[in-house]
């Protein structure tokens, strides 16, 4: 079986993306998955013909796409992502949509095929903090997801994937006062392991990943 991972470009002032350098990190193999990886542009428009000719080409079974969540402490499964773009800041080629439908004939929102709560508890395992998030944002981050489960519903595929926030690592924050960040090696360590809590036969565990906001 083969999983794709996705990483971003460096975005927002920021000199790199920890997820793109996460990936460096990856082996080749991760239980019984061939890991393949690619680093999509943090461009509105070019994510997602980035991503579909990557699905085109490789036909992974799994995709986890992963994105810099600045601010959040913990690694947090995506559970939902919207049919809609509102940009805070414009993206790598200055475009700045404001509540923009990604897809006229998409769903309002599509719920990521992922065993989200297995993956948290993964994680947790690993001593690191992971959570459930209900809101994957409104920027770049949230329209690949989307676009990738309009991909996967279109082709009504049997493909399972979703998304993945990831904090800041510490070099990032050396400049800001007061904000959260991962070590690297530590954010690795979280994907790595769930990855290996994703098993497409077997449902996700009922535990509660629920939040007030
Ligand atoms: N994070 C942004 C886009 C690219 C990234 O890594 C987001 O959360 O939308």
């Amino acid at each position: 079986m083969k999983i794709l991972v996705t990483g971003f470009e460096a975005f927002g002032g920021e000199k790199i993306n920890p997820s793109s350098e996460v990936l460096k990190l990856l082996p080749n193999r991760i239980s019984n998955f061939e890991v393949v990886t690619k680093e999509i542009p943090t461009v509105f428009r070019r994510s997602l013909t980035t991503l579909f000719q990557v699905l085109d080409d490789e036909k992974p079974d799994v995709i986890l796409c992963i994105g810099q969540a600045g601010g959040r402490r913990e690694i947090t499964l995506e559970r939902v992502a919207i049919n809609i773009d509102d940009a805070r800041i414009p993206d790598n080629e200055g475009y700045q949509p404001i509540d923009e439908k990604i897809f006229a004939d998409g769903e309002n929102a599509y719920f990521s095929n992922l065993p989200i709560k297995s993956m948290v508890e993964a994680i947790r395992k690993k001593g690191l903090e992971a959570m459930v998030s209900n809101s994957a944002g409104t920027y770049v981050c949230n329209h690949l997801m989307y676009g990738l489960l309009y991909y996967i519903n279109q082709k009504n595929s049997k493909q399972i994937g979703g998304f993945i926030h990831i904090p800041f690592i510490h070099e990032q924050v050396i400049d800001k006062v007061n904000v959260a960040a991962m070590d690297l090696q530590d954010i690795s360590k979280g994907i790595i392991a769930a990855i290996e809590a994703i098993n497409i036969n077997q449902e996700d565990i009922k535990v509660t990943g629920g939040s007030i906001y």
